[in-house]
């Protein structure tokens, strides 16, 4: 599994305090210590509050990659918030996201293939979030098809089914889970799959014990890469025992220690 933090968004208030602050000590301590807890990329979201997102995730990005060269993943809705974040944290990084409209697509692969960036494709259009499984894969399609037209590798390509809380979207879940499989098999090469796992529990009573759950179900259904906590242990460990199960993993009596990344 490709996990990358969440921790370094805006929507958390210690975060936007820091961001308001600038605070770049706050910024490089949550950026480490996910990456001791085994991330393997950040995630950037300057959140809801920012007035100037432009250059506040310029000013994010080069707050962390003071301390690291890990992948980053830029998160905004705005493509020029997005640009700014590449710009800041060179090659090699993942925009997050566009959706299937036809002009974020015109917009954001150019950028991917300008930055050589990895590109976060959300099955989402402007009717919406879609409300069922085909019109995930239809959405999915159009994403992978535009790819295809501009030359840019579906490798490089994550696909989101878009979690949704399960406690309003609960007939949901088990077609965001079976998208997950429908993604893999879409087009050659095979697109990667991702999901912004906290989305299912948001609003719930029982938060870590959902996110782990889903997280189980989701890697038996092929997922690839998701935003998540890593400082949450229990949800480490789960990740780890589900890939030991599908083999991912080789079984010893210490396998929890031997495959929990320093
Ligand atoms: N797909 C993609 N990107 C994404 C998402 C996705 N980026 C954002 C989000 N969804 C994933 N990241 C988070 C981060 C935090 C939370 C949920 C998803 C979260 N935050 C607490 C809350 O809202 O209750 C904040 C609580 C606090 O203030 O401490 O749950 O789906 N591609």
């Amino acid at each position: 599994m490709f996990i990358i933090g969440e921790l370094i968004n805006g929507m958390y208030s210690n975060i936007a305090a820091a961001i308001k602050e600038k605070d770049k000590a706050a910024i490089q301590k949550c950026a480490l210590e996910q990456i001791k807890c085994g991330a393997d990329a950040l995630d950037i979201n300057c959140g809801p509050a920012s007035k100037q997102p432009v250059v506040d995730i310029q000013w994010l990005v080069e707050a962390v990659r003071e301390v690291t060269d890990k992948t980053l993943c830029l998160d905004s809705s705005k493509p020029q918030v997005i640009e700014s974040g590449l710009k800041a944290a060179g090659s090699g990084s993942i925009i997050n996201s566009t959706t299937a409209d036809p002009e974020k697509l015109g917009l954001l692969i150019p950028l991917a293939k300008k930055y050589n960036a990895g590109l976060i494709g959300l099955t989402i259009s402007a009717k919406g979030i879609p409300q069922n499984r085909d019109q995930r894969l239809e959405l999915a399609a159009t994403i992978v098809s535009a790819c295809a037209d501009q030359d840019f590798s579906t490798e490089n390509l994550y696909l989101d089914p878009i979690v949704m809380p399960v406690n309003v979207a609960q007939t949901q879940m088990r077609d965001i889970l079976e998208s997950i499989r429908e993604f893999k098999i879409i087009s050659e090469p095979s697109p990667k799959t991702v999901v912004g796992l906290s989305n299912v529990s948001q609003g719930t009573s029982a938060r870590n014990l959902i996110n782990r759950t889903f997280l189980t179900m989701a890697v038996a259904f092929g997922l690839d890469a998701a935003i998540l906590d890593p400082l949450d242990k229990d949800l480490v460990d789960a990740l780890i025992t589900a890939e030991l199960i599908l083999n991912k993993n080789i079984y010893c009596d210490s396998y929890l220690e031997a495959y929990r990344r320093k």
